[in-house]
């Protein structure tokens, strides 16, 4: 965790990070971890959650001389009080991306746009078919129609459930109805959220944490899971295939342009202009041997997933590709951009694009992408990126190692080809504890973490010990750059996770996409218990997010403990000031949905503690060890 002035070995695990910070250096830039030793220690209010801005009555920080806010509210009121909001965050941004994907979906079906269509039709037929729409001898425009309508209503008020909640086991639906968390509705859990945590209205913090429980479940079982469904459907379900990540995947002799933020909408048509003759030799009359496109955090696993194009980064790594000085254009849409990019932009010659009305940067140029002008804007920004390269100075580039190869583009779908057609060699392989149970590692960097340290040797530590890992998020980045996302990784894992991966040809880390794409993770554990008939929290199953730092995060860890997955955390979120949260998120919650948190930085302890949960879980389903 935070030490005062860290020296560049001890900011990052790997090589292309120092390179790059050493560089900043030289060239004078500020980073993220220079930005955080500028702001430690941090207030201990704000740290365990006790300062609450919730009215013009405060603010008021909560401490022993004074144990209560100006309203009469005390610690446990005011962390989840604060808390519901953080997770309504995460909730708001992963559902809004899934209103966009549905906006973009519906367009395709009412012919309000030629530049997008739908590309798996088949897929789109089978979830028409899940959520009760009629099929048989339509137009495949007219079940889109019915289809987008269907998935907007998953996000009003109107509805008892969401649309996909008969993918969860039973077991568990009932037991959310009797808690009373099942989510009615993605826009209604989130308002209903915001509307408890004004002043005067829930000022009971159990009842706060279980509408927050609710509201995540409707991000994890409805706005993702669509977000999710639509990219599929739109752009291709993913299917394995290979790609190369870190920032060696940028070309010294080519115009580079970087996407970055979550929603494929955007990057999907770049890469199609990227591809185009025409600008390819115009990038070739400006002096370069071609275009290059490459990905950063989300919005790179989705092109990744389904394009095999080359990830550059993760989080904390995507100032590091501008201050290669070989980036002509970074093109965003939304979520995890550091607004910081703008100005290490304006130290080498990149320019910053943004796409979206609703994530405008100061001193970046807006292209705005719609439904009806986005290849036509892709072009413009390809052109742009072009136009840059003239403007690179040799001398500044470094492009600090070479790229590392990597396999990715498990969707679910592809998962089950993979084991032939059905769950039976993977369940086989769980009961002869060959397989001993799978852990989702998840998300971000934080540079309160020495970069990717965590989230590489927790993943080395549990195949180690023959559980098999699926990673999304920027832990993809980290586990592809240890060499962990390749069948040869299989020297590396325990001798029964070995044997089933070496027989089906799959790395023992499986990359199942981007943070929306832990749907697919949900669907997935759902899919296993349903086989058995058990609950999800019956499952040798756990989660982790061992870096993590966004609210999104919460919100994922919230859904994934609340749907029955025991989940660690490297660090608490801001909810320690209060005994009544804090214990209901490391036991109490237990009780109630089948799994909880656990906190711990060092991977190494945390291994041990997921390992010790799967053995629990295994015993329960009398299964040996
Ligand atoms: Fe203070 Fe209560 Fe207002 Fe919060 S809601 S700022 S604790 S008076
Ligand atoms: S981008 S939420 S840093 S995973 Fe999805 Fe990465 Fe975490 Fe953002």
């Amino acid at each position: 965790m935070t030490e005062k002035t860290r020296n560049i070995e001890e900011r990052s695990i790997w090589d292309d990070a120092q390179q790059m910070l050493r560089k900043a250096e030289r060239d004078g830039v500020e980073t993220a971890w220079d930005r955080l030793e500028h702001q430690t220690p941090h207030c201990k209010f704000g740290e365990s959650g006790v300062c609450c801005r919730i009215c013009t009555m405060g603010p008021c920080r909560i401490s022993k001389k004074a144990p209560l806010g100006v309203c009469g509210a005390g610690a446990d009121v005011i962390v989840a009080r604060n808390f519901g909001r953080f997770l309504a965050g995460g909730a708001a941004g992963h559902s809004d991306h899934g209103r966009d994907c549905i906006e973009a979906f519906h367009a395709v079906a009412h012919g309000e746009t030629q530049d997008y269509h739908i590309k798996d039709e088949k897929k789109m037929l089978r979830i028409a078919d899940e959520l009760g729409i009629a099929t048989e001898g339509r137009e495949l425009l007219d079940v889109a129609k019915d289809l987008a309508d269907e998935f907007f209503e998953s996000f009003g008020s109107r509805r008892e459930e969401v649309g996909f909640i008969g993918r969860v086991p039973e077991k568990q639906r009932e037991n959310w109805k009797k808690l009373g968390i099942m989510p009615r509705g993605v826009d209604r859990e989130i308002t209903e959220m915001m509307h408890r945590t004004h002043m005067g209205c829930d000022n009971d913090a159990a009842n706060t944490l279980l509408q927050g429980a609710r509201m995540s479940l409707g991000d994890g079982w409805a706005g993702s899971m669509i977000a999710t469904e639509i990219s599929d459907i739109l752009f291709g379900t993913p299917s394995p295939r290979k790609a190369q990540v870190n920032l060696g995947v940028l070309k010294n002799d080519q115009v580079n342009i970087l996407v970055h933020g979550h929603n494929p909408i955007v990057s999907e048509k770049i890469l199609e202009a990227v591809n185009e003759k025409e600008l390819i030799e115009l990038a070739k009359e400006k002096g370069a041997t071609g275009i290059n496109l490459a990905g950063l955090c989300c919005t790179g696993n989705e092109l990744m997933m389904r394009q095999g194009i080359p990830m550059a980064g993760n989080h904390l790594m995507t100032e590091l590709a501008i201050i290669t000085g070989a980036v002509e254009l970074i093109v965003v849409d939304y979520q995890c951009i550091m607004p910081s990019l703008v100005q290490v932009g304006n130290c080498y010659h990149t320019k910053m694009i943004t796409t979206a009305d609703k994530a405008r940067f100061t001193g970046a140029e807006h292209v705005k992408f719609a439904m009806d002008n986005g290849m036509e804007q892709a072009r413009k920004v390809v052109r742009m990126a072009i136009e840059r390269y003239t403007m690179r100075n040799p001398d500044r580039v470094e492009i600090p190692c070479e790229p590392v190869d990597m396999m990715t583009g498990f969707s679910t779908e592809a998962l089950l080809d993979a084991l032939g057609g059905s769950l039976t060699p993977l369940i086989d392989a769980i009961k002869a504890g060959k397989i001993r149970g799978a852990v989702g590692i998840v998300g971000c960097n934080n540079p309160k973490y020495k970069h990717d340290y965590c989230n590489v040797n927790l993943t080395r530590e549990l195949i180690k010990k023959d559980i098999l890992v699926i990673v999304t998020g920027c832990v993809t980045t980290a586990a592809g750059k240890a060499g962990l996302l390749v069948p040869d990784a299989i020297e590396q894992a325990g001798p029964g996770l070995k044997e089933i991966c070496g027989a089906l040809g799959i790395p023992p880390v499986i990359h199942m996409g981007s943070c929306v794409d832990n749907a697919r993770i949900l669907q997935l554990a759902a899919l296993l218990a349903n086989e058995i008939g058990v609950a999800i929290s019956d499952l040798p199953l756990a989660a982790s997010s061992p870096e993590w730092y966004s609210e999104k995060a919460a919100t994922i860890g919230t859904y994934v403990v609340a749907s029955g997955i025991y989940t660690h955390l490297g660090h608490p979120p801001n909810i320690t000031g209060s005994p009544i949260i804090t214990n209901l998120a490391l036991g109490g919650l237990d009780d109630l949905v089948g799994a909880c948190f656990c906190i711990e930085p060092d991977p190494f302890k945390a291994a041990e503690l997921i390992d010790e949960r799967i053995k629990m879980k295994r015993k329960g389903l009398g299964l040996e060890e």
